[in-house]
């Protein structure tokens, strides 16, 4: 396999987030978000670390760009983080953090990148959480709306390709329900109507977008697992039904029908936490998008489980694992690229993100990650697959450009291409497998 096995105009791209990288967090008027004040609270972090500074990426944005100009990447999926353009989440502006993207964007495009912007990727103003409670407020969407839109007139004459949300799961349940992500909660109602008021969100963003941006696309990036049952019974086979239907159709068949996923609405509907449906909601939350983001790392077994809440388990597999504990299963980037094409509505496809966590210890300055390059190999040949199996793939980006703040895993976990060297002043250092991706993007 090489680069000219895709099609010419493939994006081949390296994702980041803001509140991951950026760092510079209360600098030049940025307000704070809710991660500020969840890695301020003792006990929530690994080691308590924050991303006050994270990789410094804010400062050192300049030699970032020229990293991924030497790599030969013609794409870059970053995030805006709102309360840097609006440091209390609506009203005023905050005009050098305007400036700041503008200087990206700009510098992107003078070296042949194409920006892919993220407009939510987890860090909201805290001011909105304070004052009317975040996404449980169905306010949010129209906030989130403004937001939007105070981007696309931004930075739209210059940037084409444009993501709402992304994974609005990890937003709503692994936030509210798991408690592990900001602002944490281990509320199954709460999560469920967040999860609603994201969608509703989406929607009013893409709305927003096309009366603002007249040669553009917008899509939804979801985290996206691909679900096994573990044995051949119809028990098995029904569990497997509803992880998929919790973990992807939730927000991948609800945008593209305007319906929730049946049997999982019953299960909520007898447990008493269905989000209400106001009238109009669904028209919202239908609002046709572009093209989806996928977001693939690992498969789900699923078990069927008749005392848990949900009817299944998800049980370990067998396969070798990943620093973060996930298994590595490239088939099942193929197998979930094609369900993805078939199931939610023939739509363009860019896998948005796509990477592992390794150990990753500097060896002389140099960075042997050989598990990641075999990784990396492995998922690019799935895709190339699943694009010869007739799905409509138009890019993949490597997570991360460079090692990040992990959330509650802090700077524990080593996704980057680059290693972050977090004692010595966030020095980049290329691993292996960027000059492997190097190769790979010179390859004819
Ligand atoms: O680091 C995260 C990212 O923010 C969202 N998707 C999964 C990545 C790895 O956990």
């Amino acid at each position: 396999m090489n680069r000219t096995d895709f099609p010419k105009g493939f994006f081949w791209g390296t994702a980041t987030a803001s509140y991951q990288i950026e760092g510079a967090d209360l600098a030049d008027g940025k307000g704070p978000s809710i991660w500020t004040t969840f890695s301020h609270t003792p006990g929530k972090i690994h080691r308590n670390e924050t991303g006050d500074i994270a990789c410094d990426h804010y400062h050192r944005y300049k030699q970032d760009v020229s990293l991924m100009a030497n790599l030969g990447v013609n794409a870059y999926r970053f995030s805006i983080s709102w309360p840097r353009l609006f440091p209390r989440g609506r009203g005023e502006r905050n005009q050098k953090g305007f400036d700041f993207y503008a200087r990206l964007i700009d510098l992107l495009l003078e070296n042949g990148i194409e920006p892919f912007i993220t407009l939510y990727h987890w860090d909201l103003p805290d001011a909105l959480q304070n004052s009317i409670g975040g996404w449980e407020s169905r306010d949010i969407a129209a906030y989130f709306g403004d937001y939007a839109d105070a981007v696309f007139r931004s930075y739209g004459d210059k940037v084409r390709n444009w993501i709402t949300l992304n994974e609005p799961f990890c937003s709503s349940h692994v936030s509210y329900l798991f408690g592990e992500h900001a602002p944490g909660f281990n509320d199954l109602t709460k999560s469920f109507l967040v999860a609603h008021n994201l969608l509703r969100a989406n929607g009013e963003a893409v709305k927003r977008f096309r009366d603002a941006i007249e040669d553009g696309k917008i899509g939804l990036a979801n985290v996206s697992q691909w679900v096994e049952p573990v044995s051949d019974s119809s028990e098995d086979a029904r569990a497997a039904e509803l992880v998929n239907q919790f973990f992807n159709d939730w927000f991948y068949t609800t945008p593209l029908h305007g319906e929730y996923p049946n049997d999982l609405s019953k299960i909520l509907i007898d447990l008493g936490v269905m989000p209400d449906i106001h009238p109009g909601d669904m028209e919202l939350i239908s609002e046709p998008i572009d093209f989806w983001g996928i977001n693939y790392y690992t498969r789900l077994i699923a078990k069927s489980d008749p005392k848990s809440e949900f009817g299944y388990t998800i049980v370990p597999g067998d396969l070798e694992r990943t620093e973060m504990g996930w298994e590595i299963y490239p088939d099942g980037l193929q197998k979930f690229l094609e369900r993805a094409y078939r199931k939610y509505g023939e739509k363009p496809l860019f896998v948005t993100e796509n990477g592992m966590a390794d150990k990753d210890i500097p060896e002389e300055g140099k960075i042997h990650d050989i598990r990641r390059e075999r990784y990396l190999r492995d998922h690019f040949e799935a895709s190339l697959k699943a694009m010869n199996a007739g799905v409509d793939l138009r890019g993949y980006f490597v997570w991360s450009l460079m090692d990040n703040f992990e959330w509650s895993h802090g700077y524990s976990k080593r996704f980057g291409i680059i290693y972050t060297d977090y004692e010595n002043k966030q020095e980049r250092i290329p691993k292996d497998s960027y000059y492997w991706y190097a190769d790979f993007l010179k390859g004819e």
